[in-house]
């Protein structure tokens, strides 16, 4: 599931069309396991509706729901952390970056230290077989961790102790985009994290390809298949979509084309 960006009522006719949540929105999913990419929150109506909906999720489906962190999880933090502390911006605090980038006010209000210990604990990436799950479109991780778990670990340190300057220097690494269409650069991730192949939210494909939002209605595949953007860009109007992964096979070898469509 791509960046959900407090469109909530959306994520759950999105879960609900795709047989994983039944009409009282509780888990139907099964054996199915679902991945969120990141950005729940900002932009959006209802970002902490969100992420409460999808932690009910991760409870009733026993596991089966993962949610990576994505910048916007680190931004809400940083603002309930540094609130009017100065970024690396010139003038701007961490308050006034957070409403430039789509903060919106009552998901701050509705913000508990509960929210801030779970946003604490998402994993930055994973692994579901040959796909390697990201949420920007960069290498800049591999500057965070040479593994998954290693990420996670200083990802977890900066976002439970670290200092106003720590996290802004997440907030960059987290927030870089548009690095992955170049072979090598994908192979760097592949090489230090496993998979054959990236998945990853964050630049909205509307963006990428220059068209309306509400005309996106599948991933985007590119870099010869070894990558696929799944940001359907729910806030600006977009139609939505679960990608699927087919499982029970090895994935593509890195000159195939992922095995990825809509649903
Ligand atoms: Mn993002």
């Amino acid at each position: 599931m791509g960046d959900v960006h407090g469109c909530r009522d959306v994520l759950v006719e999105l879960l609900r069309d795709a047989g994983l949540v039944d009409r009282d929105e509780r888990w139907q999913g099964g054996d199915a396991r679902l991945w969120l990419v990141g950005d729940l929150t900002d932009r959006g109506p209802d970002g902490i509706g969100a992420i409460d909906l999808v932690r009910r999720l991760q409870d009733e489906s026993g596991g089966a729901v993962g949610c990576l962190l994505g910048n916007h999880e680190v931004l809400l933090l940083s603002v309930a952390r540094f609130a009017g502390e100065q970024t690396s911006i010139a003038g701007e605090s961490f308050h006034e970056l957070w409403r430039r980038n789509g903060g919106v006010e009552s998901d701050l209000r509705a913000l508990t230290p509960d929210h801030l210990a779970w946003i604490t604990e998402l994993p930055p990436l994973a692994r579901e077989g040959e796909t390697l799950l990201i949420h920007a479109d960069t290498t800049a991780y591999l500057d965070l961790g040479t593994s998954i778990d290693a990420v996670r670990r200083s990802t977890r340190t900066v976002l439970a102790q670290g200092s106003a300057e720590d996290v802004d220097d997440l907030l960059g690494a987290v927030s870089d985009r548009m690095r992955l269409d170049d072979p090598e650069a994908v192979r760097s991730l592949l090489d230090a994290y496993g998979g054959s192949r990236v998945v990853h939210g964050h630049t909205p494909i509307a963006a990428v390809l220059g068209v309306d939002p509400r005309d996106v209605t599948e991933p985007l595949s590119y870099c010869g298949g070894l990558v696929t953007n799944v940001d359907h860009c729910l806030f600006a109007g977009g139609r939505g979509f679960v990608a699927r992964l087919e499982r029970g096979e090895r994935g593509p070898g890195l000159e195939a084309r992922p095995s990825l469509r809509s649903s």
